[in-house]
């Protein structure tokens, strides 16, 4: 079997379709080489003493744990001194992170949630690293205020899922690819190319814990797949829940399925519960990449055009029809 490493992939692709730049080359390829640190950290676990609470709190309010410290050091580090980036900004820091003095400068703004889903890093499920990359405006300074671009506009995205395998997948526009890391080698490895969602499914991702929070179209919605075969929808529906946003958004990229964190009353004040700029945005590229949807209800993620760097938005996002029909609910 003739194997693609990430790095081969990345050189046929800027070589045959001129789609990216040495750049964006080089700051995929250090991504990926952080992603494969934090691997290592996640898996010696409890043997390295990595898990459990970091004693702080992160911009948000939520309590941060030692790997969500540790992951977006990781990151920052391997980032700082290749030449490819503006700036950084991630869910662990209020501010962007400028690129030391020291070191030149390049034409890109990376964005990550370091450890998404680190509430299930202490019972050993599968957690993930999203990222997100967008160009910096020709001559501005490299603020908050750069970073404020609707995610169309985003070059690329990806993310990486330390389940039993670790993989990234990545889009730069042009379809969505997964690699799986070979520990034997330490390097990614093309294992699924064009990867695409069905249009339909019977299967559906929410925390029904908040149900009494819903408003009416996801109610009515989810009410009606739980009434499955003997409802209006004529079949049963399979639910599952992970609460890490990249294994429930891989298992959908895998198989088809609806994601949804929609608003509700306990989240309205803040916009909702998944922030824009560094979930919500890699993950809605990547799902209309392969195929699918992502909508907050009522708007296009992709469309929103961002306030604050660490805003909180809906999503629903997965099969195309599922979304098509939660929007259609939204705005009837
Ligand atoms: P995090 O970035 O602080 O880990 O929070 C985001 C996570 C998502 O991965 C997941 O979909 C959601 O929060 C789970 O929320 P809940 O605890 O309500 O199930
Ligand atoms: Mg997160």
């Amino acid at each position: 079997m003739r194997r693609i490493s990430l790095s081969r992939f990345l050189i046929e692709e800027q070589r045959n379709k001129n789609v990216i730049s040495s750049d964006l080359r080089l700051l995929i390829e250090v991504v990926a080489r952080a992603c494969k640190s934090i691997s290592i950290a996640i898996g010696k676990g409890a043997l390295a003493d990595v898990l459990g609470g970091a004693g702080s709190d992160n911009v948000q309010g939520e309590a941060q744990k030692k790997l969500d410290v540790i992951s977006n050091e990781i990151l920052l580090e391997a980032n700082e001194w290749g030449g490819h980036l503006a700036a950084m900004a991630s869910e662990e820091m209020e501010l962007p992170h400028a690129i030391p003095n020291r070191y030149p400068k390049g034409e890109y703004l990376l964005l990550f949630d370091p450890l998404d889903g680190s509430s299930n890093i202490d019972v050993n499920v599968s957690v993930g690293t999203i990222f997100s990359v967008l160009q910096c405006p020709e001559g501005i300074t490299p603020d908050a205020q750069a970073f404020l671009q609707a995610g169309r506009r985003q070059v690329c995205a990806g993310y990486a899922v330390y389940g039993p395998t670790t993989l990234l997948v990545l889009t730069l526009g042009d379809g969505v690819n997964i690699f799986t890391l070979d520990r034997e080698l330490g390097s990614f490895v093309l294992t699924q190319a064009d990867v695409k969602i069905p249009a339909d499914t019977r299967e559906f991702a929410i925390n029904a814990s908040n149900a009494r929070y819903w408003e009416p179209p996801v109610k009515r919605y989810i009410d009606e797949l739980l009434a499955g075969k003997d409802g209006p929808r004529g079949v049963d529906f399979n639910m599952r829940w992970v609460a890490s946003m990249v294994a429930d958004v891989h298992r959908i990229l895998c198989r088809g399925g609806i994601f949804l964190y929609p608003l509700d009353s306990k989240t309205r004040a803040q916009g909702g519960k998944l922030r824009l700029m560094y979930e919500a945005n890699p993950m809605a590229f990547i799902i209309e990449q392969a195929g699918g949807g992502a909508t907050t209800g009522r708007t296009r993620i992709l469309d929103i055009q961002p306030e604050k760097l660490h805003q909180r938005v809906p999503v629903i996002l997965g099969s195309r029809n599922e979304v098509e029909r939660v929007t259609a609910y939204h705005c009837a």
